[in-house]
Parts: structure tokens; sequence; C-alpha cells
């Protein structure tokens, strides 16, 4: 898979992708992830990748132009899967976004910043607009960088059986029950005597009703659909 991430802030981006898991599953090529500076496809003399908005009000409006010019340069190359916009105002990413983006081959994903992008660049080349939640944030990168951290842990080799991502949470629309390690006693707080016992047809029915009973406390919308 390749994820070419289009920004104004790229150090921004350096950080989430050159630790762990992200890194490691770009060492082994299971993921390519280029980091493009929208800055260098602008074409004004200042460099300029931002200007008022039409009809007046406050904030700028990245500008169309340089970001045509960047995605225009990409798709000359390969083809992509889908060219994703970052903002508040898109759907709300979920698990089963997740899974589908990790099928792909090619995606694009731009990060938005000030009041938005020009309209011209959703409608004719956003494929589809991502949230990562009901709240603000400066900036696009970090949620790029949530959608990508999301999708690469699923893609075949980045986890090893232990840490697979088929026990995650939300895969089975559960949390994931509680978990303990050694010692089986501190301060008199004790590990619930059934993961001790080594019945592990016990031990699975315990997990299964305590995803379902944490669950029910703390995200009942899950259970609903
Ligand atoms: Cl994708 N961008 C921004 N700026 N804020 C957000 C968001 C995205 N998702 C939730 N809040």
């Amino acid at each position: 898979m390749r994820i070419d991430i289009l920004t104004i802030l790229p150090e921004l981006l350096k950080g989430p992708f050159s630790a762990s898991i992200l890194k490691r599953a770009q060492d082994k090529g299971l993921v390519e992830i280029c980091i493009h500076n929208i800055r260098d496809y602008a074409t004004n003399k200042h460099k300029n990748v931002d200007d008022y908005q039409y009809g007046g009000g406050a904030g700028m409006v990245m500008s169309i132009e340089p970001i045509v010019n960047l995605i225009e340069e990409l798709k000359s190359q390969r083809e992509y899967d889908e060219v994703i916009f970052m903002t508040p105002d898109g759907g709300l990413l979920e698990q089963n976004t997740c899974n589908e983006l990790s099928l792909k081959k090619n995606i694009i994903i731009l990060c938005g910043h000030y009041k938005g992008i020009d309209e011209r660049i959703r409608e004719n080349f956003i494929t589809k607009e991502i949230s990562i939640g009901s709240y603000v944030l400066s900036g696009g990168e970090i949620a790029a960088a949530v959608l990508a951290d999301a999708v690469i842990r699923l893609l075949p080799g980045v986890l090893n059986n232990e840490t697979s991502a088929l026990t995650d949470s939300f895969q089975d629309n559960l949390l994931s029950p509680p978990v303990y390690t050694r010692p089986p006693e501190y301060r008199g707080w004790k590990v619930p005597e059934v993961l001790l016992s080594g019945n592990f047809p016990e031990i699975e029915k315990w997990r299964e009703q305590e995803a379902l009973k944490r669950t029910k406390a703390r995200r009942p919308d899950l259970l609903d659909d």
C-alpha cells in the first residue's frame, strides 16, 4: 500500500511515522508513506497556499491551484483508489472504514487548514471526507496520522500474532475485556481467579462476559446495530 499525505506542515507528520509499528511497517516494505509539502506546488512568488474568501468573512481558505497541481502530478504517476480530505465536517471515522481502506492500493490524504479548502477541490477531486471526532483540531495533520495508523496496523504482516488486530476492540463491535499481568496479587488487589485457573473454555467465557459488560456500561451505542 502507498499513502501520499498532502500538507502545509510536513514537519508535524514526521514524528508519528518514525517510531514503533508504523516505522517497522515501512522498513518491512508493507507500506510506503510519502509526505508532500503543498507549498512546493505554489506558483505565485510568495509561495502563498491560502487566500481571503470571496464574499468576505474571517479566516483564510486553502487555494485550489497548488493542491490541484500536486494531486494531478501524483495521479499522472499511478492510479489512486481514494482521495481523502481530512475535515471536521467529514463522516465520522469508524473501524469499518479503516478495514475497507486497508484493502486499497494507493490513497491520497489531504490535510485541511484555516477555514477550509476551496469547494471546487472537494467537488472535483475528493472521493471521501473524514473526521476523527466531534471536536475541532488546528489542522488535519494529526487526524491524518490517526487514520494512517488505524489503517496500516491492519495490513497483513504489520502486527505479529500477539498484537493481532483480530482481537482489537471494535472489530466485533465490542470493547476489549480487562487484562492483567504479574504479580497475581499487588497491595491486596487480586487478579480474577478464573484467569489463573488454566481452564481455557472458562477463561474465554469470562472474557466474553466482561467485554459485553464493559460495552453495555461504556458504549451501549455499539450494541444498537
Ligand atoms: Cl479531520 N480536521 C480538523 N481540523 N479537526 C477535526 C478533524 C479533522 N476531525 C475532528 N476534528
